[in-house]
């Protein structure tokens, strides 16, 4: 059994990957100026054309399509085909303004269950296996796209979507599930049920595929020893597909791009210049291969840092680190940016489970930074003395990562409600 789901393409040579990218935005870019006047509008405002379009060394003169263009062209304006070809449709949670609606026709479903597909092949998935499925089905791609991608891999899949725990124990051991699928968050609270209902040696879990929120390293090792399994992460975004653009092999440093579907770049997120490989930036994508809705260098606000060092899994596509956060999501308090994945940080390594809350508030013209935090189980126990210790020491290590001060309270376990 191959460890590559599409051998050909995942080890590729870097002319083949870049003859197809060379091949699909040259024929992206006429058939969005064909079937897209909201394309060829923002085409014509800057000066660009088709004919001078003739491979990814023209990227940068194309103009960069941003999350309010998606807004602004809600719910058909980005279609590049008739509607009677899509069979599809997913969409964002969307918390302020419209929604964004990513539409989809057979062959592009086909496509992205590829992607995933490969994530699961490269996570150690077989037709051997059973892969229980609990991101949330629906409008969310989660669910839908590692479904598809486990279909395609040949294995047993259990769409259990999300919540319900009790039930997701139940099938997990009944059904003998070895991969999991399900937010980071929702598998670190799982393994904690798990062994609370003292069926940890029940369970013959040997993988898990987590993704689409922000998770850490500690995150990583904590549910690796809670489940004995092997975690791995996976991107994506549901206005380039959903799930797949890009995930982690054995390695598990770093994620692989499908290069041969998505070209890459990253940018300075205040000035759009393309930064070289290496550096710091925003990640855009073009997404020349979807039929329905493809997009052109669309910015997604996600802060991360390329790399093409040789991989020793043999795979050549280009590999992102996890998002290191958002050029949007950063919190300025007092003047400092604070990054979650910071404070998370300092209570992983202060033995909590990262079950936490940050409420930032400004009273009177002054910021305020309050870090709400569950105890363990052991800690709730403990008298209340040394419960005010150890929201010192937090407060101190705050601090240190922080530069600045934040209010810690410690609360009941699992009195922070959890989204799966
Ligand atoms: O979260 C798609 C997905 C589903 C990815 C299941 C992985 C697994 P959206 O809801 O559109 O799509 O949210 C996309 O989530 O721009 C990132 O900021 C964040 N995100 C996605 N994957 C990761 C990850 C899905 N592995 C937004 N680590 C993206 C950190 C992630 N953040």
């Amino acid at each position: 059994m191959s460890k590559y789901f599409s051998p050909e393409k995942e080890t590729a040579s870097r002319e083949q990957i870049v003859e197809w990218q060379n091949a699909g935005l040259v024929d992206c870019v006429k058939r969005v100026w064909d079937n897209v006047p909201y394309y060829r509008k923002k085409m014509e405002k800057k000066g660009v054309t088709p004919d001078d379009i003739k491979g990814i060394e023209d990227l940068h003169k194309l103009p960069f399509l941003t999350k309010d263009d998606l807004r602004d062209a809600y719910p058909y304006g980005l279609l590049a085909r008739p509607l009677s070809d899509c069979v599809r449709i997913h969409s964002t949670s969307g918390t302020t303004g419209r929604r964004v609606v990513a539409f989809y026709t057979q062959n592009d479903i086909d496509l992205w269950d590829e992607c995933c597909a490969r994530a699961l092949t490269a996570a150690g998935a077989t037709e051997d296996d059973v892969v229980q499925v609990s991101y949330g089905y629906g409008l969310f791609t989660g669910g839908f796209g590692l479904n598809g991608g486990s279909h395609k891999v040949g294995c047993l899949t259990l769409p259990m979507s999300s919540g319900n725990t009790d039930r997701q124990i139940q099938f997990m051991t009944d059904l003998g599930a070895t991969v999991l699928c399900c937010t980071p968050s929702y598998a670190a609270y799982l393994g904690e049920s798990i062994h609370e209902r003292g069926v940890r040696d029940m369970i013959h879990l040997k993988a898990g595929i987590f993704g689409a929120e922000a998770w850490t390293e500690e995150m990583r090792r904590d549910i690796e020893q809670t489940l004995g399994i092997k975690a791995y992460d996976i991107y994506g975004l549901t206005e380039i597909s959903g799930p797949g653009v890009a995930f982690e092999c054995e390695n598990q440093n770093g994620m692989h791009i499908n290069e041969d579907y998505f070209i890459v770049e990253v940018i300075d997120p205040k000035t759009g210049e393309v930064l070289p490989d290496g550096e710091k930036g925003e990640l855009v994508f073009t997404a020349f291969a979807k039929e329905a809705f493809p997009l052109l260098r669309y910015r997604t606000k996600d802060i991360c840092i390329l790399s093409r060092e040789k991989c020793s899994c043999g795979r050549t596509f280009v590999k992102m680190t996890k998002p290191l956060g958002r050029s949007d999501d950063m919190l300025i308090v007092k003047g400092v940016n604070v990054f979650p994945s910071q404070i998370e940080t300092v209570l992983l390594n202060h033995g909590y489970a990262a079950n936490y809350q940050i409420i930032v508030d400004r009273h009177k013209n002054s910021d305020s930074l309050e870090v709400r935090v569950e105890m363990t189980p052991e800690m709730f126990s403990d008298e209340l003395s040394k419960v005010s210790a150890k929201e010192r020491e937090l407060v101190a290590g705050l601090k240190s990562m922080l530069g600045i001060h934040a209010d810690d309270k410690l609360v009941t376990p699992k009195s922070i409600v959890r989204y799966a």
